[in-house]
């Protein structure tokens, strides 16, 4: 074998060598691209999120033509709320995701239906930082529910209800904050919970719960315990990203019939049963988690081992 012969060698390894470098770049560029990101949130609704990790929250933008209760409703499905906005800074964000958007006006969470001329947030924060476009607050016509302009981010009253809204030309869309930040960067798309130091991830991949509480603990977590609203709320934005129809809790009655435990011994003070649930339907133990229909959100007792397709079941991990 020749000189030549070897480098042309050497070469076709190099191209070989680079094939395979080739394979790693796209997965690391996309991790990094991903805000402001497309969510598909119950496989529907698409939304434009960003993220503000130093504040802990995250915003979304959705091209839904509702009425502001209707936007109000939307918001809490998804573990969220209207946006509040509390400071120049929240402002700021909130232009930034307005420039993504195409509707006249996005609903944010403040009305003055108590009161007249008494504006409030949903959230009950105080009402200090305003934006008001000039001329606005006028109440004209009795308007009481406030959207931000999609072109400048300023603040007007409107009326917020359906049968305004249908005579009206003006399109609408809904702006959505969460209380806690979405890393869609890595490998499995993660919460992390500023206020805890909790982090929560979504597994889609069908597993029974055994099997799914060892996986939890070999990552070095558990399956999630939903102790409060809060992680309620972070549980209801995780299942509207997810496929599956149920997902797995780190709950069981395994050990006295009835009485049910965290497997982390956390007290049992919240809950959030489906209707007639838990049952102990044949002797049903483990907690899981509905994603589909009216129940959304709703927990139900489950068997661990014997369920009919554990394709249709993923879980949720929650860890420090
Ligand atoms: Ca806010
Ligand atoms: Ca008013
Ligand atoms: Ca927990
Ligand atoms: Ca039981």
């Amino acid at each position: 074998m020749g000189v030549i012969n070897r480098g042309k060698k050497a070469g076709a390894l190099f191209l070989v060598f680079l094939f395979f470098l080739s394979l790693l770049v796209p997965s690391s560029a996309l991790a990094r691209s991903c805000s402001p990101m497309d969510m598909n949130f119950f496989g529907w609704a698409t939304g434009k999120i960003v993220v503000d990790p130093h504040r802990g929250k995250t915003y979304g933008l959705f091209e839904l033509n509702k009425n502001w209760y209707e936007a109000k409703a939307f918001a809490e499905s998804l573990g969220g709320q209207l946006v509040t906005v509390t400071s120049k800074q929240e402002q700021d964000q909130i232009n930034y995701l307005l420039s993504f958007g195409k509707r006249d006006y996005y609903w944010i969470g403040a009305s003055d239906e108590l009161v007249e001329g008494q504006w409030r947030w949903v959230t009950g924060e105080p009402f200090v930082y305003t934006n008001w476009a000039p001329g606005e607050p006028n109440n004209y016509g009795g308007e009481n529910y406030m959207a931000v302009v999609r072109t400048n981010g300023l603040w007007n009253d409107l009326f917020g209800r359906r049968n305004e809204l249908q005579i009206s030309p003006i399109t609408f869309g809904v702006l959505v904050e969460w209380d806690f930040s979405y890393n869609p960067c890595l490998p499995v798309p993660t919460i992390y919970d500023r206020t805890t130091g909790h982090y929560y991830a979504l597994y889609d991949r069908g597993s029974i719960w055994s099997d799914a509480k060892r996986f939890a603990e070999s990552q070095g977590g558990h399956l999630a315990t939903i102790t409060s609203f809060r992680e309620q709320n972070i549980l209801k934005f995780l299942l509207a990203t997810g496929n599956r129809t149920f997902y797995w809790l780190g709950g069981t009655d395994e050990v006295v019939e009835g009485e049910w435990r965290w497997i982390t011994g956390e007290p049992w003070t919240y809950s959030n049963w489906a209707q007639n649930h838990p049952n102990n339907y044949g002797g049903q133990d483990y907690l899981k988690v509905i994603n589909y229909g009216r129940e959304i959100g709703r927990w139900v007792d489950s068997y661990g081992a014997w369920i009919g397709n554990p394709e249709s079941h993923g879980f949720i991990v929650e860890w420090k």
